[in-house]
């Protein structure tokens, strides 16, 4: 008896074992026992419930394949309008572009529209809009002498020039829905709520390539609002507070940025806001700008790109 106690209290994997395989019978068998060994039998039935981590059949633990975190930190803080329903956020000629969707049954302060962000303000000086009562508003990218802008789920996009903002037409979406866009100079580079990336041809308006976007677990659903940065795509994705770096050759999820915190800030300092969507790279100064759907805030974030 004395035996068996000793190697019961310092053995964890037998205790599991036998708690595993003889669990009725201990059941059975506790009353009958004198209290040290009802003790360890206990024992074992706990050490059963609370250590799950086992080791895989090579006798390793498992690997965790997640995307490699990316750290990040706050340089500046820029005001939001917190009317504006973010849909796209980017950069052209030094100046920050924001476009913002919405539809009927929202409020009638937002609007489908696109324009230079004021950053002492937020406020958006407009360049185009759209009737809010026809289109909710999407992405837009610039592309040699044009904007482009998409909208939601009516599968037409529209072309604007990109210095006068005077409506040259529209083109039809080629993917399930107009979500976020950006572009590598060549091609209007769309997401439309699937775990897709769209490369369009913006003479044809046909895909020319379609990435699909992984991760460890397999498909990345719910890509939104796009950036091309340094050969990479990073995007945000729909109701999380992510942004993915992608591979645009694998469409490999290659690292994450966690925006938890910031998310959370926002949401103490205005209630309504509502998911991340924004990234804006200035590839004049190598500065990042995120923000969200009714933000207040813009913030100018830094990692390593
Ligand atoms: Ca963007």
């Amino acid at each position: 008896m004395q035996i068996f106690t000793i190697n019961f209290t310092w053995s964890p994997d037998i205790l599991r074992l036998l708690s595993l395989k003889f669990v009725p019978y201990q059941i059975i068998c506790t009353r009958f026992m004198n209290k040290p060994l009802r003790f360890l039998v206990i024992l074992s039935l706990f050490a059963s419930c609370t250590n799950s981590s086992k080791p895989d059949a090579t006798g390793e633990k498992p690997v965790d394949n997640s995307p490699p975190a990316i750290n990040y930190s706050v340089v500046r803080v820029l005001p939001h309008d917190t009317t504006s329903f973010t849909e796209g956020l980017l950069f052209h000629n030094g100046e920050l572009y924001e476009s913002t969707g919405t539809e009927p049954n929202m409020p009638e302060n937002r609007r489908s529209m696109f324009g230079i962000v004021d950053p002492k303000t937020g406020k958006i000086d407009k360049k185009a809009e759209l009737d809010r009562n026809k289109y909710f508003g999407e992405g837009i990218t610039f592309l040699k002498d044009k904007v482009y802008q998409l909208t939601w789920q009516t599968k037409v996009g529209f072309i604007y020039d990109a210095k006068t903002f005077r409506p040259l037409g529209q083109f039809p979406i080629p993917v399930k829905e107009g979500w976020g866009m950006t572009t590598d100079g060549a091609y209007l580079i769309m997401s439309d709520g699937t775990s897709n990336i769209s490369y369009v041809d913006p003479a044809t308006f046909r895909l020319a390539r379609v990435i699909g976007v992984t991760d460890n677990n397999g498909p990345v659903s719910n890509i939104n609002e796009l950036e091309m940065i340094n050969g990479f795509i990073y995007a945000n994705q729909w109701q999380t507070n992510y942004i993915l770096k992608i591979d645009t050759a694998s469409g490999k999820v290659v690292g994450r940025l966690d925006l938890d915190g910031l998310f959370a800030t926002e949401r103490n300092k205005y209630a309504p806001s509502d998911t991340m969507n924004g990234i804006a790279y200035d590839s004049t100064t190598g500065k990042v700008y995120i923000t969200g759907k009714l933000w207040p805030d813009i913030y100018e974030i830094k990692f390593n790109l």
